[in-house]
């Protein structure tokens, strides 16, 4: 097992990452901006290092100082968390040509996930159902049109290199597919470098469901059930949770072993999501992610696992500690995204906190680095903890939630916690009955 990790990433994930190392006995490095210096997660670690200005792309995006930071302390691994260079192929591969571990996949999964053309025909042809649409890019209108006819509209044209919702365009009728097409182009041309695009059948109203799996060097992939994550907003998840409301067991055992002989297949290595939409009984993979996720504590918290632990395990070639068998559903958890905006119009609202309460009690997790007197910085995402809630059903989970939000005080800032406080009342959402648009659809309704 590694004697030292370097922690590539801020905040709520580099705390937790920091936690899964001391608990096995490995020490921490902390890479931090001038921004960061008395960030929680600088404190916590064993040591630190000042990687650049407080700018992402002259800190947390800066490879050579990373690796610097490496050779300093002598860490051995490199923990990337999630955001920054969590799924930048070359920074893997730069690790790994520096003979450090790079704790993830290995680089050309990365790059072939990376690639949503490539990803789905990848998984396509080791058996995971995939939306109906065109095989590779789509080269011409023409070939565009004759494709639609086929699938029938709407359709939905994205960016290959696009992904969480970046570059794509629906088509609700063929006088609307040469726009939809050369607006998803030239979008992605300015934002990825890359104007691929390819088609798929709209689904008008699914719910996103992805499936949390761990594959180690000795073959052997397991699945931790799925994660429900419709709630969003402008493709940020808001609120997920474990397991989905919309599943029976039945289903999700035939996802699971669906995902786990296709990653086996691929030779897949590490942490994985593959993300689904459902919708009328049919799963249609769309995604797959190759980082650990925010939302990984609500499947840590119905099967008793510690994915991180799992992940450097991994990377230093042990063995998973669980089998499938040993995979056991426990109850239902939820996790609310508190983040530093204003609740309804999630305008950012950085600035110092001057009150802070963490709620606590059976079953509630906060993840987060938060502290009196923490000045939350503007430079890089809003989040401010995750409120993860566990309890033996969906409805036990729902009214500990509501207790959980009453008890947590965030104060100096605007939070989303009155959004939650709203949502735990709302029926659709006590009954599970929500799809990826309801969320925006109640604030549109909510703000008039
Ligand atoms: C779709 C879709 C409907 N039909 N693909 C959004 C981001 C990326 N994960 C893919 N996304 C979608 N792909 C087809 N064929 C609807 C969405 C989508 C969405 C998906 C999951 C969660 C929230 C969403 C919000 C808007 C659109």
């Amino acid at each position: 097992m590694f004697e030292k990790v370097l922690i590539a990433n801020r905040g709520e994930i580099a705390l937790r990452i920091n936690r899964a190392c001391k608990e096995m006995g490995i020490s921490t490095v902390a890479i931090h901006s001038t921004a960061d210096a008395d960030a929680m997660h600088v404190r916590l670690a064993d040591e630190s290092v000042c990687v650049g200005p407080a700018p992402a792309s002259q800190s947390y995006l800066n490879m050579p100082a990373i690796i610097a930071a490496c050779e300093i302390t002598g860490a051995e691994a490199i923990h990337p968390g999630y955001g920054f260079l969590s799924e930048n192929a070359r920074f893997a591969e730069i690790v790994k040509e520096h003979g450090l571990t790079f704790i993830g996949p290995e680089p050309e999964h990365i790059r072939l996930m990376g690639d949503k053309i490539a990803a789905k025909q990848a998984v396509k042809a080791v058996g995971i159902p995939t939306v109906p649409g065109s095989d590779g890019a789509v080269e011409s209108d023409s070939e565009a049109e004759k494709l639609a006819e086929e699938i029938g509209y709407p359709v939905l044209i994205k960016a290959t290199a696009g992904g969480g919702g970046r570059g794509m365009k629906v088509a609700q009728q063929k006088s609307e597919l040469s726009l939809a097409l050369s607006t998803a182009r030239t979008e992605a041309k300015t934002a990825f470098g890359n104007d691929a695009v390819y088609m798929e059948k709209y689904l008008e109203r699914p719910r996103h469901i992805e499936v949390q799996v761990l594959a180690d060097k000795f073959g052997n992939v397991i699945h931790l059930g799925e994660r429900d994550c419709s709630l969003q907003r402008r493709h940020q998840k808001v609120w997920e949770e474990a397991p989905s409301p919309a599943l029976n067991s039945a289903q999700r055992q035939e996802i699971g072993a669906i995902v786990t002989t296709a990653l086996a297949k691929l030779g897949y290595l590490g942490a994985g999501t593959i993300e689904f939409l459902f919708e009328e009984g049919r799963f249609y993979f769309i995604e797959m992610n190759t980082r650990v996720q925010v939302e990984h504590p609500v499947t840590e918290a119905i099967t008793g696992i510690d994915i991180v632990r799992e992940q450097l395990r991994i990377a230093a070639g042990s063995p998973l500690e669980i089998a499938q068998s040993d995979v056991v559903i426990s109850g239902h958890a939820i996790e609310c995204r508190i983040n530093a905006e204003n609740p309804f119009k999630f305008t950012p609202s950085p600035g110092q906190i001057t009150q802070f309460h963490a709620p606590g009690g059976l079953g509630v997790r906060f993840d987060s680095a938060l502290y009196d007197g923490y000045r939350i910085p503007p430079y890089y995402d809003s989040l401010a903890g995750k409120l993860i809630v566990h309890a033996k059903n969906r409805n036990e989970c729902l009214l500990r939630l509501r207790r959980a939000l009453d008890e947590l005080v965030v104060g100096g800032i605007e939070t989303t916690i009155p959004l939650f406080q709203e949502l735990v009342r709302q029926p659709d959402i006590l009954n599970g009955d929500y799809h990826i648009h309801w969320l925006e659809q109640f604030l549109a309704r909510r703000n008039g």
